[in-house]
């Protein structure tokens, strides 16, 4: 009935759509639910979870509460061969987290926590997590239309030091209120994960993590953000590249972009996240919106005008605080000519180099702040300031 998984699952190539079919019951395989569980929900792969209850078997119900008109229904189901059933009209669903999860083990290391639904309907879910009748955590969700839909709480509050919450284990609490809906496999998740590629450690230290809906940014000593996730609303950020040197998110038509010595770009205005000494904020203002003068000789390469984000076609990205250019082969060079008085910094952002390892020079000087971007582009940040014009060799062996 119930199953630990901890580990990252390679296989079985299966995406998202995988979970949209009917209200039908996949078929049974004898396979243990954790790992039909995440070949139904690879968005999982490498998370460690616990489905605490399948509804697989009559005993089940024995861990809901107050559910008279719920019953098990073998014609739909997430995973394995049966779901729980909850007719419109029916009190909710109560899930007895006390009875499934030591005191010790909640919220423990566990950081979402709820169950799957799906509706012939329009429905929404609320859940919540209470203690004693009294409401700790709460949100509704939409389903999707006739999908299996993730409806599920962020525990992260529940182990926040500076918030009191109760030491005991309570009760999650499902409502669809007007429409009968189904749910299956409640589950635990531990959803914690690093975002910076484990390539990139060398680099000056920050730490980029997802942990519940949130993505938390720490640099130690200097700042620390936590900025929220799609889940949390539509306003939530998405993670679009998250590096040593960098994170970009997009919310909508709005884009963010974060770079670890605390320069950020906010729709394409210079915005930084943490305060700069005043002439170095001063510098990196000023160079916003005068940027330097790039030029790459024809044969290795260009400066890229047209990058989505330079609004005006000058070859620097206001968006992401970075001049993109165009490598013909494996080696391009660029000459950088500063429009003001210094230049802190500056990045590059090269696209067609070929794969292989990136050497950086800078008169003769080696760079190693360079990072490979999952779209191969790789970005390169000069570092100190530049006052008059420079050249930059880089090279792919
Ligand atoms: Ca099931
Ligand atoms: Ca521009």
């Amino acid at each position: 009935m119930r199953w630990i998984w901890n580990g990252v699952f390679l296989g079985i190539a299966l995406t998202l759509a995988g979970c949209a079919a009917s209200l039908a019951p996949p078929k049974r395989s004898g396979e243990p639910i954790g790992v039909q569980f995440m070949r139904t929900e690879p968005a999982f792969a490498g998370m460690a979870f616990r489905v605490l209850l399948d509804f697989e078997s009559p005993g089940d119900l024995a861990f809901i509460g107050e559910g008279a008109s719920v019953q098990l229904d073998p014609a739909v189901a997430h995973t394995g061969g049966a779901s729980l059933q909850i007719p419109v009209g029916a009190n909710g669903l109560t899930v007895k987290l006390n009875a499934l999860l030591a005191v010790g083990d909640f919220p423990g290391n566990w950081t979402l926590a709820g169950g799957y639904f799906i509706a012939r309907d329009d429905a929404t879910v609320q859940i919540s997590y209470e203690v004693d009748g009294k409401v700790i955590l709460s949100r509704k969700v939409p389903l999707m239309n006739r999908r299996w839909t993730p409806v599920m709480l962020d525990l992260t509050p529940l182990s926040d030091p500076n918030t009191s919450t109760p030491r005991e284990v309570g009760i999650l609490r499902f409502k669809a209120g007007t429409a009968t809906v189904w749910c299956d496999d409640v589950l635990a998740v531990d959803n914690v994960k690093s975002l910076i590629p484990d390539s990139d450690k060398a680099g000056d230290a920050w730490m980029i993590r997802r942990r519940g809906f949130a993505t938390r940014i720490e640099k130690p000593g200097s700042f620390k953000l936590r900025v929220p996730t799609p889940e949390v609303n539509a306003e939530g950020w998405r993670v679009d590249e998250a590096n040593e040197l960098r994170v970009r998110f997009s919310s909508g038509k709005h884009n963010w972009t974060i770079y670890c010595d605390g320069r950020g770009y906010s729709d394409g205005r210079y915005e930084p996240v943490m305060e700069l000494a005043p002439a170095e904020q001063a510098m990196l203002a000023a160079q916003h919106n005068s940027p330097a003068e790039i030029t790459v000789p024809a044969e290795l390469g260009r400066v890229e005008r047209n990058s989505p984000g330079d609004r005006n076609n000058d070859g620097y990205d206001e968006t992401t605080g970075a001049y993109p250019l165009k490598a013909n082969g494996p080696r391009i060079e660029a000459t950088i000519t500063p429009r003001t008085a210094k230049l802190v910094r500056p990045v590059l952002e090269i696209a067609g180099l070929p794969a292989g390892q990136v050497s950086v020079n800078l008169e003769g000087r080696y760079i190693d702040k360079s990072v490979r971007l999952a779209n191969g582009h790789v970005l390169i940040e000069i570092p100190g300031t530049i006052d008059r014009p420079v050249t930059v060799n880089v090279r792919v062996r």
